[in-house]
């Protein structure tokens, strides 16, 4: 079919909420192939670039904004590939430059709902590759009593006020470091700062660095200019050193300022995504901290032993993620991580872009 017709038909698209964001789900063959007329029509059907999304689904924040586009995958280890975009809300900007670990608990649920995969029991596992930025996979298990996908239960997720049935989330590890710079700490915009990436890039500094407690409310820190700009820096900073070049208009690396746990769990955290807070923390951010936290001599490292399961706690909750490395060090590697997510699907059906030419 043609773009034209496509959009003035209605595009197939469901919308989920996955982990603690919320996205629109479409197979890959709905959307047009060229990336560029993909992610202009993205941007249409969102409602960008406008703070609020008010002419499209978008939710108006980077944690409802949010695209999953899957389809078969060609690679015998995986059922489908996962392309994650972030829409931008107020800027027209579609970036594949990362993935996201909580719409990533939709696939499986919404892999299972068109058919790509049939259920297998009361539980079913989709082999998911992530195919940005760089190729991972992970397996997904899907609960499926009765032979359809489950999304009622009693898992309590922190950042998700309403409990729902489980997914479960297992990475296998990388080849790769998860020390970018090869150093534990490095000095960044004057800030001692530890780099690391086990699946999301994060930069982490200690709020003692930055002038904060470390528990301050997302808004709090979003309205204070100077954190802000301190933190941008740093970020830019960490941009070059991590290999990343000029992160000005990216999404990643995201900032995760540290301090000592308040509530029984391993650390505290507040993260920049780059440039809001986010409400609670991503859930590959949320295992690149865990890692930071695991390893001795970084910042996050703290004074008490910690073992491999990490708490990580943020602005809405605990978030637990049990992580293997091998060795501990500056070549630190993950063995493999896992993490406990729910979703629910929201909406099933047509959606119309507006009209025209996203960018002018
Ligand atoms: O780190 C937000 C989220 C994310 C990404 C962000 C994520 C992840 O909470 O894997 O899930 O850091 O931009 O959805």
């Amino acid at each position: 079919m043609t773009a034209h017709g496509r959009e003035t038909d209605g595009i197939r698209c469901m919308q989920l909420r996955g982990g603690s964001s919320k996205g629109a789900y479409f197979l890959r063959e709905d959307l047009p192939a060229d990336p560029d007329e993909r992610d202009d029509l993205l941007l249409r059907v969102m409602g960008s670039p406008d703070e609020r999304q008010i002419d499209g689904i978008g939710g108006g924040h980077p944690l409802t904004s949010k695209v999953a586009v899957v389809a078969e995958s060609a690679d015998d280890r995986a059922d489908v590939d996962y392309l994650f975009l972030q829409v931008v809300p107020d800027r027209a900007v579609v970036t594949d430059a990362q993935t996201c670990g909580n719409l990533l608990a939709g696939v499986g649920p919404f892999a299972i709902e068109r058919g790509m995969v049939a259920v297998t029991g009361d539980t079913t596992t989709v082999r998911i590759r992530l195919v940005n930025p760089a190729v991972s996979f992970v397996e997904a298990r899907v609960r499926t009593t009765g032979g359809r996908v489950r999304y009622d239960g009693d898992t309590v997720m922190a950042g998700t006020p309403f409990p729902a049935a489980p997914v479960d989330l297992a990475f296998p590890g990388g080849e790769h470091p998860v020390f970018p710079t090869g150093r534990l700490v490095d000095v960044l915009a004057g800030i001692e700062a530890t780099c690391v990436d086990a699946g999301m890039p994060v930069v982490l500094v200690r709020a003692a660095d930055v002038g904060i407690e470390g528990d301050e409310a997302p808004g709090d820190l979003e309205n204070n200019g100077a954190l802000r700009a301190t933190m941008e820096s740093v970020r830019l900073a960490a941009g070059q050193a991590m290999g990343l070049g000029d992160v000005r208009d990216e999404t990643i690396p995201k900032l995760s300022i540290v301090s000592a746990p308040r509530h029984g769990g391993t650390v505290t955290t507040r993260t920049f995504i780059p440039h809001r807070v986010h409400a609670a923390i991503g859930v590959l951010g949320a295992v690149s901290v865990a890692v930071g936290v695991r390893v001795p001599g970084t910042v996050a490292h703290p004074a008490a032993p910690v073992d491999r399961l990490v708490r990580v706690e943020h602005p809405a909750g605990t978030f637990d993620v049990a992580v293997d490395l091998d060795p501990e060090g500056p070549a630190t590697r993950v063995r493999r991580s896992t993490v406990v997510r729910t979703a629910r699907k929201l909406s099933d059906g047509l959606v119309w872009p507006r009209s025209g030419k996203a960018t002018g």
